[in-house]
């Protein structure tokens, strides 16, 4: 990648680049002095590189120059040479080196590894944290899987849409809401786009989709929570349960087929294994009894704990949608079932143990959806511009939520939430 400060990337660097002059920018990973050579080695986020000074090869105060502190920034001008001793089969030979700015403060911890460090240290300093190969992998798959939901989403006819990050009532239930003042009334951070997506769909728009960060003042602090979020979300007009997770399959295999193909170097860099991704489906009481089956005591009415996420993974597959969940455990908007009273016409995805996403038909009927609200303990008033928007013709829709983080760690392998977002926001952590 050609700029004013490099020719090219690290990883462009290939043996048959022998004799051809390059200009690299990035940082000084180790320094090894050992008398008459100095070897180098420079990383950028691509990968590393030997930078060789050999006495009578290259000019001494080339070879002085390298003598600079770890996690230096440096632009190095060099030749690309064949060889057989490094791994990627080239180093360079350095004509000059430029420091491009000093270390005047210390790095807090080994960005090379060999001293592991605190994940508390690494997030208050996530701007060194990225500069370890293994996290910017875990970034850059990141971005294929937004960039895969986006290529996704415009093939399956859906437009993107904007909504508010400031709202004045809940959608997932009330307790879990950030206040803000907004002038003089009482506001909140969102939760989900959930409303408005909906509004945007009935409105005649059909098939929309968003990706937007939510807010969640949930004080569980957890390894798969944070409390702010960014979900991919669809929504589809004339639609039922069915058509939407339909959606979520074609989505999700999109996503997982571009990783594994876009994104073979950082997989093979953090040891993942992407495997074919079949999706199953079964139902909420399909796998209650399942689980039961295997010794397990669980009751219809409750909520699947994460255990037994994990085990139904183990049962059916790695891809598990889970429908038609009981009424009472789901948000009030979810569209009773018409074949089973109990139930209502929702959804999970589960990856690998764990939800990744959820979604469901919902109640477009507004004299259903006033009693649903007002069956979960929320205030209809509240919901008034919602529920009206029902009365003047709107068509049956459904949609769904994917949580990027929680979709990246699945797909990454990470056993904490936090290292899937860039600047995590969890019950105590605000900075950086
Ligand atoms: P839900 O609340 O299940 O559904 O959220 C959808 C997806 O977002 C992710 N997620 C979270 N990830 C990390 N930390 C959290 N605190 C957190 N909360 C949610 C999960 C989850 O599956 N409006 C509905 C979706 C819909 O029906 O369209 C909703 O928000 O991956």
């Amino acid at each position: 990648m050609h700029s004013a400060y490099r020719s090219s990337y690290i990883s462009e660097l290939t043996p048959d680049m022998d004799g051809k002059e390059v200009l690299l920018g990035g940082w000084v990973h180790e320094v090894r002095n050992i008398g008459k050579i100095v070897f180098m080695i420079l990383r950028d986020h691509t990968g590393t590189v030997q930078v060789v000074g050999k006495e009578g090869t290259v000019k001494a105060e080339v070879i002085r120059s390298m003598d600079l502190p770890k996690e230096s920034v440096v632009c190095v001008h060099g030749v690309v040479k064949q060889s057989s001793e490094s791994k990627s089969g080239i180093e360079i030979i350095p004509t000059g080196i430029e420091n491009l700015n000093p270390l005047s403060a210390q790095i807090p911890f080994e960005v090379t590894g060999k001293v592991p460090a605190d994940m508390d240290v690494r997030l208050d300093n996530r701007h060194i944290d990225l500069r370890r190969l293994d996290t910017t992998s875990v970034f850059s798959i990141q971005s294929t899987v937004l960039s895969s939901f986006r290529e996704a989403m415009l093939k399956s006819g859906l437009e993107e849409i904007r909504t508010p990050a400031i709202v004045e009532a809940a959608t997932e239930g009330g307790a879990d809401l950030f206040r803000v003042e907004y002038f003089e009334k009482a506001a909140y951070l969102a939760q989900s786009p959930q409303l408005y997506k909906q509004l945007a769909v009935i409105g005649g728009m059909d098939r929309v989709f968003m990706v937007v960060p939510v807010f969640r003042a949930e004080k569980h602090n957890t390894v798969f929570h944070l409390n702010e979020i960014t979900q991919m979300d669809a929504e589809i007009g004339f639609s039922d349960h069915h058509d939407a997770i339909s959606l979520l399959k074609k989505t999700i295999k999109g996503i997982l087929s571009n990783v594994a193909e876009e994104r073979q170097g950082d997989l093979k860099r953090l040891g993942v294994d992407m495997g074919e991704p079949k999706i199953k489906e079964i139902t909420y009481r399909k796998a209650v009894s399942a689980l039961n089956s295997e010794g397990n005591e669980i009751k219809f009415g409750e909520d699947l704990s994460r255990d037994a996420e994990i085990k139904l993974c183990k049962l059916f597959g790695d891809l598990l949608v889970v429908k038609e969940y009981p009424k009472k455990i789901r948000a009030f908007y979810s569209m009773p079932n018409g074949s089973d009273s109990e139930t209502c016409n929702s959804f999970d995805l589960l990856y690998r143990g764990l939800e990744i996403s959820s979604g469901a038909q919902r109640i477009h009927l507004p004299d259903l959806l006033v009693s649903s609200i007002k069956e979960h303990g929320l205030d209809p008033s509240n919901f008034d511009f919602y529920v009206n928007a029902f009365r003047q013709g709107a068509p049956p829709h459904a949609g769904w939520s994917l949580g990027l983080e929680r979709l990246t760690m699945q797909i990454t392998g990470m056993k904490n939430i936090r290292e899937c977002c860039l600047f995590p926001r969890d019950r105590v952590r605000l900075k950086p």
